[in-house]
């Protein structure tokens, strides 16, 4: 693994030239795009970049040029200036496709929105190469399209034409910090691998049963407790303010948006560890190191808990600036249907006032939905009741359905990591599915998007994580992004195989799936 701060830096870049493993794939293409845009036509001469190539942005675009130029350094050796005229142009149409459309905003408007306000087009021609788009997150998604376009070492693009937008405004990746924790700098890693994939949700689970993770204003017991314990045994761990704060910047700087997760009712051991009075019998409970679920849930309807609610919401509004507030919801085994919608629909006001949307796993589809709200569907085989309740009441869906997408789940019965409950998933299987296909009536209409999730009973190190998630996590990124008529598996694994000398040199620890011929 290499030091965060050298990741930091990384765009990846996986490049056409034959070395690196990039074949005429069955598209009758030789690059190595991953995810492949909706559009994509190869013609003509390229570009070289030369020494004196610069780059010409408008100041909207800094982000998307400085990581350009870091891609560029990469490949080249040199680092191309970046202002004035040049040869590569970044360019704001001034047309903001979407930006009427998607939840909440900043001075870029949404992140996770209208899939439209994050389309680009894209041209290499022999003067030079041009990402066009309405908004300065569409330029920084056609910049990562431009990065794997350059090869691993050397400066000729080839002549292309990318016509692109993603199929999915929520392309997310879920990392569980609680079971295991993991530092500011190996999240912050794992939002820069993302990025290249134009993945654009980071979902932090930052509690369980086993950890808190997120320091709580006048509830310090929460961490110092709560936070001192992981599967295991190990010493856990937490964020501060400040850390957490680095880590939404972080992710911003890449377009990535934050969502944090607190779980309720479940899941709550060790809250309830921390703070007795968040039980019925008052009794605290001894920190849990095991990976059971579904035993502990929070007094429903206690006051305290009450104020517990409205501490731990105010504080992820606060210091979050995105749109949505995950509340957990899922596997409670104690608690009668009741307790639980009233847990549930407690917490989804407290989110709506603090002028958020509430995202829950499928389960809280049995509590009165806000049509604002998002079901995070994970169940495979039969789709339960509560799925087409949240549906009926106007939420929408994210789709992880853990047959597909829990990166925690081994890829083989030989896999060194990972759980088997939701069975052995290959790359073919993690790509290999329609996101509208998943419950009956729910098109693309209802789908928000999609989102792997990665548990961590059995990942301790930025090694497991990595292994876990590469190669599943960019089959997943491209089932979020590209229609599914233009997606096919032997055509992506051909383009996939580019990626691993890119990911060797960055020190990303990654299964060697059998279904992709990788070079070397
Ligand atoms: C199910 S899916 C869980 C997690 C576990 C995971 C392990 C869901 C919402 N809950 O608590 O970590 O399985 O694969």
């Amino acid at each position: 693994m290499l030091p965060a701060a050298l990741a930091a830096a990384a765009v990846l870049a996986t490049g056409a030239c034959s070395g690196d493993g990039a074949t005429a794939s069955p598209s009758g293409t030789w690059h190595s795009l991953v995810p492949l845009p909706a559009e994509v036509a190869y013609r003509g001469a390229g570009f070289t970049i030369g020494r004196d190539t610069a780059i010409a942005a408008p100041p909207e675009a800094g982000r998307a040029a400085g990581h350009l130029a870091a891609a560029v350094r990469r490949a080249t050796g040199w680092t191309p200036r970046i202002g004035g005229e040049g040869e590569i142009r970044l360019e704001l149409t001034g047309e903001r496709p979407g930006a009427s459309g998607g939840a909440g905003s900043s001075a870029d408007g949404p992140i996770v929105g209208d899939p439209g306000a994050e389309a680009y087009e894209l041209t290499v021609d022999r003067d030079g190469a041009r990402v066009r788009a309405g908004t300065p997150v569409g330029l920084f998604r056609g910049v990562q399209t431009l990065a794997q376009l350059l090869p691993r070492r050397g400066a000729t693009l080839p002549g292309v034409r990318i016509a692109d937008r993603p199929r999915f405004a929520w392309r997310g990746a879920m990392l569980d910090v609680a079971r295991h924790f993991f530092t500011v700098e190996e999240v912050e890693r794992y939002v820069d691998l993302l990025a290249a994939y134009k993945i654009n949700v980071l979902h932090l689970h930052l509690s369980d049963d086993q950890g808190w993770r997120l320091a709580v204003a006048g509830r310090p017991e929460l961490t110092a407790v709560g936070g001192a314990t992981e599967v295991g045994g190990g010493p856990g761990g937490s964020y501060t303010e400040q850390d957490y704060r680095r880590i939404v910047a972080h992710a911003r700087e890449r377009y990535v948006e934050i969502v944090p997760e607190i779980e309720m009712p479940g899941h709550t051991n060790a809250a309830l560890a921390a703070d007795p009075a968040l039980s019925c019998d008052g009794r605290r409970r001894r920190p849990y190191t095991g990976i059971d679920v579904g035993f502990s849930a929070l007094c429903v309807g206690r006051p305290a808990v009450d104020r517990f609610l409205a501490d731990v919401i105010a504080t992820m509004a606060r210091l979050t600036p995105g749109p949505y507030l995950h509340i957990g919801g899922d596997e409670v085994e104690t608690l009668t249907q009741e307790q639980y919608n009233d847990l549930i629909e407690r917490a989804q006001e407290l989110v709506g006032a603090a002028g958020k949307r509430m995202v829950g796993w499928q389960e809280v589809g049995g509590a009165r939905l806000a049509p604002g709200s998002v079901s995070q569907y994970w169940q495979t085989g039969r789709t339960p009741d509560d799925v087409h309740r949240a549906v009926r009441r106007g939420a929408k869906l994210i789709m992880s359905p853990a047959s597909r997408v829990y990166l925690d789940m081994k890829y083989d019965e030989e896999t060194r990591l990972g759980l088997e409950w939701a069975g052995l998933i290959e790359i073919e299987d993690a790509y290999g599915w329609d996101p509208a296909e998943l419950v009956d009536g729910v098109g693309d209409d209802r789908v928000l998007g999609v989102e792997a999730p990665l548990w961590t009973e059995t990942a301790e190190t930025m090694d497991d994580l990595e292994y876990l998630a590469f190669p599943r996590l960019p089959a997943v990124a491209e089932v979020a992004w590209t229609p599914q008529e233009a997606r096919d598996f032997g055509d992506f694994a051909a383009r996939l195989a580019g990626h691993g000398p890119r990911w060797s040199e960055l020190g990303v620890d990654f299964h060697r799936s059998p279904a992709v011929t990788w070079p070397n």
